[in-house]
């Protein structure tokens, strides 16, 4: 491995925070404290009103203290054994300081003798993270440069035009080109995914429909700030309007924009490959469907032409669909991007004819949700696929009384239903999270858990349900087996090196913040290029750049997150 200046960097700076963290935990009588990651809690902390929890692993202790930046005890509590959880090969301990609410900075001491880093009890403790997480997509933003007012030392300048891609013969066209500027970069890689926009845009939508005001026009500092509109909407628009080019006359919408295969890790305006058009297919076609619809029927009042465009191209898309129900996506053999492949179309057809019935009221959609019923399920892995819909199912729930009562009452037992079972896995689980299987992009299979929890919280105004989403978003901020904190720039223990090609090329320390990474992935797609310091499928994280099944970047990682953290800063406050 080549060891460049900026690797040298990270490593030294990482050294001194945590050389820095140790002395500043020296007890009064000069013994000192060891700072360590085997106490796993929320490293960015807690609201008063949550759930406080924290993880012991593999030491040994009975109680633990609570204490303030003057090492004053503040509260005390017992420790709990968990037993050991084998998919970490831990020896598991809990503790729970939910009683303490005082807001201030404080750190956990278990015994006299270990401290965990130092966490923050404080009213709209998220706000800053849910920003961030927003603002992740601006700095995703192609064929724009980010300007320094906007983006701080992130300024780059703009990269893809993408205002001629050449069509592969797989688009089912072979002359011209087609102008699809903007949108954002999928992930670590530069391509731009109709399936992936589509369910990434469709969850932060939810956010957007149940608190228009959540985030105000100005929050996150973007160049639409100042125009009177929601930043959130804002930053969903300038993907949307790049969602809007991919179709074709005839109303298919094409499958993705790419190279032929990942370029190197170069800085957006140093690309040099073709960028193509490819594929056109059944469910990038519903998903598009499905997602203007639902953005056209928000949208009516605030911008009544974009509305009517969008849902004049949803239309389009459905009616494309009826005809081409069965077109699945597979890379051609001279593509090797990302794939997305889906074979399985009924829950596409159930969210598009969702939310097409929930913009137009039109009966044909209504008939359609019943011939595509889905069962209700949150199918985990592959959220891209899968997730699609349980989107449907949240926009219904979220309007109710626009549906048949028998309706209205059976997807509210099915939600309900589903969150419980959730929640029964959290209180059996010893981490209190209720995931055991680690498969590529985990932490969005644990982050999509929150949010159904989050909407039952909506529909039932159950505290419970509330608790469970914090017992999660604990885990995401380094209540986890691997100590981290999983989102890029927040937390003590942070990732640097995330599969990010901004990151990795832009010669800064830290990575651009606000990311979702990955998470354990125990497939180790790849082991050929990363060496994994841990057998435990809870442990399967790496933070290098060339781990891209497990310390990647992507935007349906980040969604849940945006979703998630937006509710509990509404309720929690
Ligand atoms: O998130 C996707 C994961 O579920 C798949 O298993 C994996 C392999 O097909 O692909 C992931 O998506 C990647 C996409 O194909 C290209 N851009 C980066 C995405 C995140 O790794």
């Amino acid at each position: 491995m080549i060891l460049t200046n900026s690797f040298i960097m990270k490593k030294l700076f990482s050294a001194f925070l945590f050389a820095a963290l140790i002395i500043s935990c020296q007890t009064k009588v000069n013994e000192p404290i060891k700072v360590s990651d085997q106490i796993r809690l929320n490293q960015v902390g807690y609201y008063p009103s949550s759930v406080k929890e924290f993880i012991l692993a593999d030491l040994s202790g009975t109680s633990f203290d609570l204490a303030d930046n003057d090492e004053k005890v503040v509260f005390s509590g017992v420790l709990v054994d968990q037993g050991t959880w084998k998919t970490s090969g831990e020896k598991v301990m809990f503790g729970d300081f939910t009683e303490f609410n005082t807001p201030g900075t404080y750190h956990i001491i278990v015994d006299g003798k270990t401290s965990s880093y130092p966490f923050e009890i404080k009213n709209n403790i998220y706000e800053p993270v849910l920003h961030a997480a927003i603002k992740s997509y601006y700095f995703q933003r192609a064929s724009m440069a980010i300007e320094e007012t906007y983006g701080g030392i992130y300024k780059r300048a703009a990269g893809h035009p993408d205002d001629a891609c050449i069509y592969h013969p797989s688009s089912g066209k072979s002359e011209g080109t087609l102008n699809a500027p903007g949108g954002w970069y999928d992930a670590g890689d530069y391509g731009k995914y109709i399936v992936n926009a589509s369910l990434s845009v469709g969850e932060m939508l939810l956010l957007l429909e149940q608190f228009p005001d959540g985030i105000s026009d100005g929050d996150l500092n973007i160049p639409e700030s100042g125009n009177g509109i929601s930043d959130l909407w804002d930053e969903l628009k300038y993907e949307l309007d790049w969602i809007l080019t991919m179709q074709d006359d005839d109303g298919g919408v094409y499958f993705k924009l790419t190279a032929l295969g990942f370029g190197g890790f170069i800085m957006p305006e140093a690309y040099d490959l073709d960028r193509y058009i490819i594929g056109k297919a059944t469910a990038s076609t519903l998903d598009f469907a499905a997602v203007l619809a639902q953005a056209s029927r928000l949208y009516k009042e605030i911008d009544p032409e974009w509305s009517a465009k969008a849902l004049d191209a949803s239309v389009k898309a459905w009616n494309w669909a009826q005809n081409n129900n069965n077109i699945a996506f597979k890379n051609p053999e001279d593509v090797s991007t990302g794939q997305y492949g889906d074979a399985e179309f009924s829950d596409d057809f159930f969210w598009a004819a969702s939310e097409l019935f929930l913009a137009t009221k039109n009966d044909t959609y209504k008939s359609a949700m019943t011939e595509f019923n889905q069962t209700y399920q949150h199918q985990l892995a592959d959220s891209w696929m899968h997730f699609v819909r349980n989107v449907g199912f949240h926009s219904l729930l979220e309007n109710k009384d626009d549906l048949d009562p028998e309706m209205a009452e059976s997807l509210t037992t099915g939600h309900l239903t589903l969150a419980d079972e959730i929640l029964q896995k959290i209180s059996d689980h010893p981490y209190h999270i209720a995931l055991d299987n680690f498969v590529w992009g985990s932490n969005s299979d644990i982050l999509n858990q929150a949010l159904i929890l989050c909407v039952a919280h909506r529909i039932s105004g159950e505290e419970k349900y509330l608790i469970g989403a914090e017992q999660i978003t604990d885990y995401i901020f380094g209540k986890n087996a691997t100590g981290y904190s999983f989102m890029t720039g927040f937390g003590t223990k942070k990732v640097i090196f995330p599969h990010h090609r901004p990151s990795g090329a832009d010669g800064i320390a830290d990575p651009v913040p606000g990311f979702i990474l990955g998470g354990p992935n125990n497939d180790r797609q790849d082991a050929h290029e990363v060496t994994y310091s841990s057998e435990f499928a809870a442990k399967a994280f790496m933070d290098v750049e060339p781990s891209f099944a497990s310390n990647e970047v992507c935007i349906n990682w980040n969604a849940p997150a945006v979703y998630v953290l937006g509710y509990l800063q509404q309720v929690r406050k």
